[in-house]
């Protein structure tokens, strides 16, 4: 007891007063209050380190998405101890023990290829484009679960308008961070590092592709992709890559981890479909964490308004 109050004591005595006052700034800043604040640079900012923006920090949102779907959310102890992050270990638990002490601040992602205007984003000038938005999505992964999370973010396009794409960018490459010595049970993932994805450009542009900061209300946990990723609730889970460092705008479609892995499992568009079966497993049905029987799976994961974007395509080809 007397220790724990003495440690108490001693970590609050040591907080940096630059954080918590860069902190504060920040917390306005999300709200909107001060947005001419980041145009010119104050002598606080020139004098001081780069602020940090770690996973736990409370995230103000302008508003709630009407993407917002109203089935209960699942619980934030499954959303972040049931993980897909390769990088952090294979197993569903490995990424909440072993993504603790991941360094996401400072943090930067470069945006280039086809734009007119190239640029590498602070995390704080990303998180200060658009009014952060609660959207409560679906989220299916291809192994035939599910959740409903609250994300906090905005549309892509956002950022795609910012950096201009020119007329012969067709693409968007994604990759993730990778460090061997930050990420050694990647070793053991038997997939290629870094993580890499991809979208067509009119699906990037779709305002429900969700360039994402946080959940439930707070900064991404480490686990789940922080300090930024994407959310593409249409389709299967390993779409949505997490992390991001690189965009890149290209002319032609680009290579995916597990298009590269796998390409008779996984391929490039990756709805969701209930109609086109994995090679080894069905897809018809989907268990939603928390629950115990299953439900069906739904075409595009209930988001009927993407349909437009594969019209006259084969999806049985284009899986
Ligand atoms: N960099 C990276 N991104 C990734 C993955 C990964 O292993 N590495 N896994 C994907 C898979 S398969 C899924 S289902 C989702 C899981 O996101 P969540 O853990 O936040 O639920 O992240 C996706 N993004
Ligand atoms: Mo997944």
């Amino acid at each position: 007891m007397l220790i724990k109050k003495v440690l108490e004591t001693a970590s609050s005595e040591i907080t940096p007063k630059w954080l918590y006052m860069n902190r504060r700034k920040f917390l306005s800043g999300a709200l909107g209050v001060t947005a001419g604040a980041i145009a010119g640079k104050t002598l606080q900012e020139l004098v001081l380190p780069p602020q940090q923006i770690l996973a736990g920090t409370k995230l103000s949102v302008a508003a709630k998405s009407p993407f917002s779907t109203t089935e209960a959310v699942t619980s934030y102890e499954d959303v972040t101890h049931y993980n897909n992050f390769y990088e952090f270990g294979t197993g569903k638990e490995d990424p909440a023990k072993n993504a603790t002490h991941f360094r996401t601040s400072p943090w930067s992602v470069k945006v280039s290829g086809l734009v007119d205007k190239p640029r590498t984003f602070s995390l704080e000038e990303l998180l200060q484009l658009a009014p952060l938005e609660e959207r409560v999505y679906r989220h299916r992964c291809v192994e035939a679960w599910s959740i409903v999370v609250p994300w906090i973010g905005y549309s892509f396009n956002a950022l795609l308008k910012e950096v201009a794409p020119q007329s012969k960018a067709k693409f968007v490459a994604f990759e993730s961070y990778y460090s061997s010595s930050q990420m050694p049970m990647a070793n053991y993932a038997g997939i290629q590092f870094p993580y890499i994805e991809g979208l067509r450009l009119d699906e990037a542009m779709h305002p429900l592709a969700l360039l994402c900061f946080g959940m439930y209300g707070e900064t991404l946990p480490n686990q789940d992709g922080a300090p930024v990723r994407m959310v593409l609730p249409w389709k299967y889970g390993f779409k949505s890559i997490k992390s991001l460092v690189h965009i890149k705008l290209v002319e032609k479609k680009p290579d995916t981890t597990w298009n590269l892995s796998a390409p008779n499992e996984y391929g490039f568009y990756s709805n969701v479909n209930p109609q086109v079966d994995h090679p080894r497993w069905s897809q018809a049905k989907e268990r939603r964490l928390g629950d115990f029987f299953r439900r069906s799976t739904l075409m595009f994961n209930g988001y009927d308004q993407v349909a437009s974007l594969y019209a006259g395509m084969d999806l049985r080809k284009n899986f």
